[in-house]
């Protein structure tokens, strides 16, 4: 990507930036980014109304300049938020502007929001939002795949999404890496053993790499790509998913199978620290979410397709498989879920290990035959088939 100007932002810089977006004096800017890959400013105006700043970084934030990336993702970002809001419009946040050659979205502030991992984690209830982001999956996995488009338009939203950068960093992070001994990995002393036995296990190599397989070459919707409990922003009713930048054509189970390993790693942290009602509010989440999930999906179906029962079960036992391994990962590998991070070391000892044998369970049993299952296998530590 050429420069054409680019340098990345700073509190002074992107009130510079903001100012001719907005009808009155811009006065003030803080960064608020404390994600893995960009920056992010909320800038606010003299009559305290505020927008967000996102700007993409030549390089990985969490792994240092050392790990270059293009900026390219501002712009999928940006398509994707398009795409998806014709879709579920209430779901995204609205882009304002996109500039490419500084590789910036400015985007509605969901000031007041928290993220839904947020709320989990604080013990709150949070009712009507798993429901919510289960019809969105079902809105735009369906309605970027070829059972709601016809053939040209589908082609022609697939040439958007050409290339993404990014896929290598969920091809490296969520199915190579945790397997292998990669200097990104990262984990805690305590359970260098169990870490040690995820490297060593043949069949759920195996199994990963025909996984990250079907994630490459499995093109059937234009997925969120990153869709964690981190991902949602709530507030009351308001449900929104934001961070579109790794959204691409994957297999249509793999977000939904990412959401359900956050809220099973939510579970699990809950209950090794003694939270056993809490954990039970999250079964009824996961649920909600599976059934908003196939109610719409069904209610979506095209009445010309009639082998509506095969494609959900086949989401299902991708969903399973994907959320296993990354419930893996988020123990092992570059990036953590502060769920079972934040946790005393007791206490995270034991939810670290359960989270792998559910993981391992997931990924390595037979096919599950329903959502029961499913969840059964993602919250107890059970020996799989
Ligand atoms: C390199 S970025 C690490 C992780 O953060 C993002 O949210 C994705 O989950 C990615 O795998
Ligand atoms: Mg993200």
């Amino acid at each position: 990507m050429a420069d054409l100007g680019y340098r990345p932002f700073d509190t002074r810089t992107v009130c510079d930036f903001v100012q001719p977006l907005v009808r009155e004096p811009v006065v003030s800017a803080e960064e608020i980014g404390d994600g893995n890959l960009n920056l992010v400013f909320r800038v606010t105006a003299g009559s305290g109304r505020s927008v967000i700043v996102k700007q993409a970084l030549p390089y990985l934030r969490v792994a240092g300049e050392s790990w270059s990336l293009t900026r390219h993702r501002a712009r999928i970002e940006a398509d994707a938020i398009e795409a998806h809001g014709k879709l579920a419009p209430e779901m995204l946040p609205r882009l304002i502007h996109f500039d490419e050659a500084l590789s910036a979205l400015v985007l509605e502030d969901l000031a007041g929001h928290v993220t839904w991992r947020d709320a989990l984690m604080s013990g709150r209830a949070t009712p009507g939002v798993a429901a919510a982001v289960g019809r969105y999956c079902a809105q735009v996995l369906l309605g970027t795949s070829d059972v709601k488009l016809s053939s040209p338009d589908r082609k022609a939203l697939r040439r958007r999404f050409v290339y993404s950068e990014l896929c290598i960093v969920t091809e490296d992070l969520v199915f190579t890496s945790p397997y292998i001994d990669s200097p990104s990995n990262r984990y805690d002393p305590a359970i260098n053993v169990l870490a040690e036995s995820l490297r060593a296990d043949q069949a759920l190599h195996k199994a990963a790499a025909e996984l990250r397989f079907a994630f490459k070459t499995r093109d059937e919707a234009l997925l969120h790509g990153d869709l964690h409990t981190g991902s949602v922003m709530v507030k009351d009713d308001d449900v929104r998913v934001i961070d579109l930048e790794f959204a691409y054509f994957g297999p249509v189970g793999f977000d939904p199978g990412l959401l359900l390993a956050h809220l099973a790693l939510a579970r699990i942290a809950h209950e090794a620290s003694g939270g056993g009602s809490y954990a039970r509010l999250i079964d009824d989440y996961a649920f909600e979410f599976w059934d908003a999930l196939s109610d719409e999906s069904r209610r979506r179906w095209s009445p010309t397709e009639p082998w509506f029962d095969r494609f959900f079960a086949r989401v299902l036992a991708d969903a399973a498989r994907f959320a296993g391994l990354e419930m893996i990962r988020r123990i092992v590998g570059l990036a953590h879920a502060q769920d079972v991070d934040c946790l005393s070391p007791n206490n995270r000892l034991q939810a670290q290990n359960r989270v792998v044998s559910a993981g391992r369970s997931l990924v390595l049993g037979s096919p599950c035959a329903g959502f029961a299952e499913l969840w059964n296998r993602a919250t107890h530590e059970e020996h799989y088939a």
